[in-house]
This record gives C-alpha cells, structure tokens and sequence, in this order.
C-alpha cells in the first residue's frame, strides 16, 4: 500500500522494489527490519547444532550489550591491532568519554571476536557504537568528526 497524501511505496512496495530491505513478520501484522546482508534462515539449520548457533560465546554479547546501554560511547577492540587505539585517540582529543572493551589480539581469542562480526555483520575492529548505534571504525568515526554529524549522535534518542 502506498502512502494517501504523498504517494510514496509504503512499507511492503518498498521491500519488493529493494532488494537490500528484508522484512520479518511480526503477529498482528507489525514488521521487523533484518539485517541488510544475507543470514541464513533458521529452517534451513539443521536442529541439531540451532543451540550452538543460538548460544557460541553469547557472554560476549551479553558484556557489549550492557556496556552499550550504560555508556553512549563504547569502543570495542583488541590488542596489537592499530585501529581501536587511533579510534580512543581520536575521541581522546575531541573530548569524547568511551568505555572500552577489549578481546584478545591477533594470536588470541578470535572465538569471543566472532560471535561479533556474526551478530553486528561488522568485519574488523574496533566496533564502535554510539548511543546503541553502530557507527564502523575507525575511518567512519573520521568521517563522523570530519563531516560534523558526530555531535548530532551523541545527543540522538538512544537505539
Ligand atoms: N577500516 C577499518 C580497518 C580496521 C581493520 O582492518 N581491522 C583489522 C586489523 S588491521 C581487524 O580487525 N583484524 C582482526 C580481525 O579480523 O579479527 C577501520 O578503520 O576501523
């Protein structure tokens, strides 16, 4: 259905004409945004390993999701790698306060890492969220900082 007073494609239309909107089916007809790339469905999991899917390292999880509802800035890295530490500087000297978290390096803990890229379909670190939002890297965060959008973050409703 299109919207009356402006004629845009609503909701529906709009997922049938992009292929990058998918939509979840919520009961009394609601709709839930997935993610834009591709996840496999879960009817094509076999039920043996669903539990694994459903629960590999979701500690990790749990810890950044309570960081990101309590802190608006939280950055998410490892060690040895160079970009979180010019992501926390780049913050450092723009005045901005983050809580940082930290797992493994690159000989170490790529398991708790995985769950995620699985979960944010982010690739690399750090992750770096802003008020529930993530924003990408540490190239995003330049490109926040530089284009002036970053304030307008920080104060946004909370996702
Ligand atoms: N464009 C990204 C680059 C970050 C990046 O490439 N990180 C790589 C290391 S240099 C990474 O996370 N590798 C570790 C991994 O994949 O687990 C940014 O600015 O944050």
């Amino acid at each position: 259905m299109s919207c009356r007073p402006c004629g845009a494609p609503g909701v529906r239309q709009r997922v049938r004409q992009s292929s990058r909107l998918r939509l979840a089916p919520r009961p009394g007809g609601a709709y839930d945004l997935l993610m834009p790339r591709r996840v496999l469905e879960e009817g094509r999991l076999h039920s043996a390993i669903r539990d694994k899917v459903a629960t590999y390292h979701s500690a990790v999880l749990d810890e950044v999701e309570e960081a990101i509802k309590t802190h608006d800035v939280v950055v998410v890295g490892m060690r040895q790698n160079p970009f979180p530490r010019r992501a926390r500087r780049l913050l450092e000297r723009n005045g901005v306060a983050h809580h940082y978290l930290e797992y493994g390096s690159y000989f170490s803990q790529w398991q708790q890492r995985l769950p995620l890229k699985l979960w944010t379909g982010w690739p690399t670190f750090p992750m770096i969220f802003v008020r529930g939002v993530l924003i990408g890297g540490f190239q995003d965060l330049e490109r926040l900082f530089a284009s002036g959008e970053f304030s307008g973050l920080l104060s946004a409703p909370r996702a």
